[in-house]
Order: C-alpha cells, then sequence, then structure tokens
C-alpha cells in the first residue's frame, strides 16, 4: 500500500488560531482525505510551536508561568481541529519528552558530521519572526529598523552555535536542479533557487539571552533556535531518532504544507539540516497564499482578524471549506469577502449542486416510493453524460494529484451544471406521464451521477457529502475512488430527502 505523510506547519501558541492557520489545516485534511480515498495509507500531522522569545513574551505579558500558559494555548488549537471537519493523525506539540529527544539526537547527529561550531552571532533579529536578517534585508524607517516582512528588528549580540549552511549551497542547488518538483508552486521554487544561488551564510542556530528551549546537548548555557526545535517536529512524529521503525521507514520523506512566509526556513534550512544529519530531504513543499480580510492585511492591531467559529457559525462548515478552496487557487493569495463568500456558497452549493440532489431525490420519494430502480439501460443520451463523468473524474485526479484544488473543483461543478442540463432535457417529470421505464433509466443515471460528484466533493466538503450518502444510503468506509465507474446492481430505497446547502440572504 503507498504512503501518504502531510504536515501543517506547527502553529506558535502566542495567540489563537485564526483563519489563517485554519485554511492551512483544512488544505492538508482535503488532501489527506483525497489520498485515502484512493486507497492509500495516510499520516496527517499538526501541531504547536511553543518554544522561543516570541511565546516566552506572551507568557510574559500574561503573567503565567510558561508551561501553563503554553499548555493552555495549545489545546486552542488542538480542539478546534475537529471543529474544522478535519482527521488528524497525530497533534505534535515541542514541549513534548519525545519531541526534546528527537531534537536533541537530530543536534547531535549534525554536530558529529562536523556542521555545527561555537561563535559569536551580533546582527538583526527579529522576535515576531523568530528570524536573523543581514543588514542588507533591513528597512530603516523613521529611526526604526525593520525586516522586510515588517515586522521590528533588534540588534543581537551574543556566543552562539552556528551551522555550516554556506557549505550545502552547491548540494541544495544540485538537488532542486535534480527535483525540479520538490517545491510548488512553480514560482516559489524558482524563488528558492535564485535565494540559494545567491549565496548563503552560516546560521546562527542557538540563543543565550533567555532560556524557553530545548538545551543544546553538552552545552546547557544554550538553548536551541526554536527553528531548529520546530521543523524537527516533523520528524519526531514518526518516531525519530528510530529511523528504524515501520513508521518512520513508510512516511519518510512527507509533504509539508506552509504559508509562504515560511518557504526559506522549510526549503532552505531545513533540507540542508536533514542532509546533514544523513536523512532525505522533503518530498515536496507546498506553499501556499497569503489571505487578506476584506482588502486589508489580516492583524491584531488592526483588530480584523477572522475567527474561525465565528465564520463557520455564521455560514457553516462545508460552506467555507468550499469558500477557500473554490474561490483562490490553491497558491495563490486571496481575500475574504462576506460578499463572496455568500454569492459562491449560493450560486454552486445551493442552485448547482443542492437543487440537483433536492429535485432528483424528491422527485424520487414523491413520485417512485422512494425507489430508485438502478435501471441501466442506457440511450446515446446517457451514456454520454455517464462518459463525461469519466472524463471529470480523470481531471479531477490529475489536478488533486498536482494540489490543484480549486481546480479540481472547477471540474466537478461545471459537471455538476451538465447534469443539470441533462436532467432538463431528459425531463423524467414529462416521462412520468409517457414512459415509466424510461423514467427510471434517467432517475437511476442522475442518482448515480449525483452519487459519483459527491465522491469527488467527499475530501472538501466531508460532511455534506456523507447528509448525501445517507439519503442513498451509501457507507463512507466502502468508498474508494478507483471504483469509480462502478454502476449499482440493486434497487435503493432512499431516505427522505433534506435541504443540503440553504441560501444565503445577500444584504444590499
Ligand atoms: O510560522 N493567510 O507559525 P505561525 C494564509 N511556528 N495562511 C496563514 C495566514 C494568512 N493570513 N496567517 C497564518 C510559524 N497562516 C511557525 C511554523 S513549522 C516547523 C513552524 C498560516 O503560527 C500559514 O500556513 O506563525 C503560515 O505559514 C502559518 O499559518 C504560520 O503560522
Amino acid at each position: 500500500m503507498s504512503s501518504f505523510f502531510i504536515t501543517t506547519p506547527i502553529y506558535y501558541v502566542n495567540d489563537k488560531p485564526h483563519i489563517g492557520t485554519s485554511y492551512t489545516t483544512i488544505a492538508c485534511d482535503i488532501l489527506a482525505r483525497y489520498h485515502k480515498l484512493k486507497g492509500e495509507d495516510i499520516f496527517f500531522l499538526t501541531g504547536t510551536d511553543e518554544h522561543g522569545q516570541k511565546v516566552e513574551k506572551a507568557a510574559i505579558n500574561e503573567s503565567i508561568k510558561t508551561i501553563s500558559f503554553v499548555d493552555k494555548m495549545s489545546q486552542y488549537f488542538k480542539d478546534l481541529i475537529p471543529f474544522l471537519g478535519c482527521e488528524i493523525n497525530d497533534f505534535i506539540r515541542t514541549t513534548e519528552k519525545r519531541h526534546i529527544t528527537a531534537s536533541q539526537h537530530l543536534w547531535n547527529k549534525i554536530f558529529e558530521n562536523n556542521q555545527i561550531y561555537l561563535s559569536n552571532y551580533e546582527g538583526w533579529y527579529s522576535v515576531r519572526d523568530e528570524a536573523f536578517y543581514t543588514e542588507s534585508e533591513i528597512i530603516k524607517k523613521n529611526n526604526n529598523f525593520f525586516a522586510p516582512s515588517g515586522s521590528p528588528v533588534e540588534w543581537v549580540k551574543e556566543e552562539s552555535y552556528f551551522f555550516k549552511l554556506s557549505e550545502w549551497q552547491d548540494r541544495l542547488i544540485e538537488y532542486y536542479e535534480n527535483n525540479p518538483t520538490a517545491i510548488s508552486p512553480k514560482s516559489r521554487y524558482n524563488e528558492v533557487l535564485s535565494f540559494i544561488k545567491g549565496g548563503l551564510k552560516d546560521l546562527s542556530i542557538s540563543r543565550t539571552t533567555f532560556n524557553w528551549g530545548i538545551p543544546v546537548p553538552n552545552n546547557a548555557k544554550h538553548v536551541m533556535y526554536v527553528w531548529i526545535d520546530a521543523l524537527c517536529n516533523y520528524l519526531t512524529a514518526i518516531e525519530y531518532p528510530d529511523t528504524n521503525s515501520a513508521k518512520f521507514k513508510k512516511f519518510w520523506p512527507g509533504i509539508h504544507i506552509i504559508g509562504k512566509d515560511i518557504l526559506r526556513f522549510h526549503a532552505v534550512y531545513w533540507p540542508a539540516f536533514l542532509m546533514a544529519a544523513d536523512l532525505d530531504p522533503p518530498k515536496n513543499i507546498f506553499a501556499h497564499g497569503w489571505w487578506t480580510n476584506e482588502g486589508q492585511k489580516i492583524s491584531k492591531s488592526l483588530g480584523n482578524v477572522i475567527d474561525p467559529y465565528d465564520i463557520i457559525n455564521e455560514y457553516g462548515l462545508d460552506q467555507i471549506r468550499y469558500f477557500l478552496f473554490r474561490e483562490v487557487p490553491f497558491g495563490n493569495d486571496g481575500d475574504f469577502s462576506k460578499k463572496s463568500i455568500s454569492q459562491r456558497v449560493n450560486a454552486d452549493l445551493s442552485n448547482n449542486y443542492g437543487n440537483l440532489i433536492q429535485r432528483i431525490f424528491s422527485f424520487v420519494k414523491k413520485n417512485c416510493d422512494s425507489v430508485i430502480s438502478n435501471n441501466f439501460t442506457l440511450n446515446k443520451e446517457d451514456e454520454k453524460i455517464l462518459n463525461e463523468s469519466i472524463i471529470c473524474y480523470q481531471k479531477y485526479i490529475n489536478h488533486m494529484d498536482n494540489m490543484n484544488i480549486d481546480k479540481a473543483l472547477k471540474e466537478v461543478f461545471q459537471f455538476l451544471s451538465e447534469i443539470n442540463i441533462y436532467v432538463d432535457k431528459q425531463e423524467p417529470w414529462s416521462l412520468k406521464k409517457t414512459d415509466k421505464k424510461r423514467m427510471n433509466v434517467v432517475l437511476s443515471v442522475s442518482a448515480e451521477l449525483i452519487k459519483r460528484s459527491t465522491i469527488l466533493l467527499y475530501p472538501i466538503i466531508p460532511s455534506s457529502c456523507e447528509k448525501v450518502f445517507s439519503i442513498i444510503k451509501i457507507d463512507k468506509t466502502n468508498i474508494n475512488l478507483n471504483d469509480f465507474e462502478k454502476l449499482p446492481n440493486q434497487k435503493i430505497l432512499i431516505n427522505d430527502p433534506f435541504p443540503i446547502f440553504p441560501r444565503i440572504e445577500i444584504d444590499d
């Protein structure tokens, strides 16, 4: 059985989860569910990043012991997962013992390979980004200094261990030139490659001016730089340092889904750390775009942070999942606006998909004693539309395999429009009076097409699809994308249909 290991970034616990972090988690859930439907063995990992100065400062601001603070904040992220409709396999916290063991082992391995040395760091550091910046990257405004991300920076001077990143420049270039699909989308691949070609400097990987972190082995004066600790989570969860464990062998290397803000850490530092520890780099890194809210950057200070609980309670879980992945090509930036959500939901979910379900199954209930005969004595029109479902399926698979979730959804919704046109043309309501046998064939084909579309939509809007499956009595545990073309050979006594996607009233 082939395996699929997918990870979200582990989120900082300095603040509560918001729509941005929820977006990445849902993206991973969609891809994990899709690969599960293909019959693959899935490992979907998320968790929280709990060390470093930023988190420590947030705890100090609340006057709580740091460990109590991170316990509380991490729980918010954990509790949110089922609310987002996500099914994970593991939730990792960087303060767990298993992770401390794994991180120290990784450090030792890189150290033994002579890739770490002790020196002094003097330069710019941004606590908000938990990142070091070179002089040339710094922007000066009114005598204050900022990183290119807009975060304030401070000058730090301390003893520090360094990773010999400069020695990995050629190896990284060679690796990416030989693996052009290792970073997606292509524009991000190009960005990383040109950054590496621009020259890599050794990286400071320990701090001494605070102690909320994992102690460096054999020198407890230092704590590890939060990013080396954080990135290691992907290994900890699959039982590193036991590289002979069944889990590690099955799942490494994995696929990391991240936002574009943390591409450099994942696509430059992480593969170099891994290679320096004699491990394979990740299979793929996908950096998605950035959401704004009604055209504005989402930030606490602007007071426009979108709470996932509020927005899902207002519009519905699958409505939001659908909107996030249909509205904007996965990889591009997107704008979150209430008007666009309403328009999307009404046009696609209510009018197209929902209406088709409602009219077919209500008709079956009213006119056929709730029985779909599953008579497939097909004419040319039926064959044509069934054939189109297979073309839609093939395009969908191609898009989902390449993580083009928006394109996959577009195909399915175009096909749903085709099904609606087929039903309008076949007029089962007229056939009721003239040719009941033919009417039953049209209803059988329509129900089968609804089933097929629903299977394709299942990874994206699972709870609504389960409602459709419950009407046509499909056991969700038996669904496999490989059986897509199989026609049912028995009658179905359906359950009563009910509206699945109510229309949203739009205020002018
Ligand atoms: O960076 N639009 O954690 P973090 C889209 N702990 N995605 C967004 C977003 C937005 N407006 N805001 C946040 C960290 N995200 C580190 C990661 S991994 C080893 C360590 C998402 O809490 C996006 O995935 O700052 C981004 O990369 C991530 O949240 C940053 O989360």
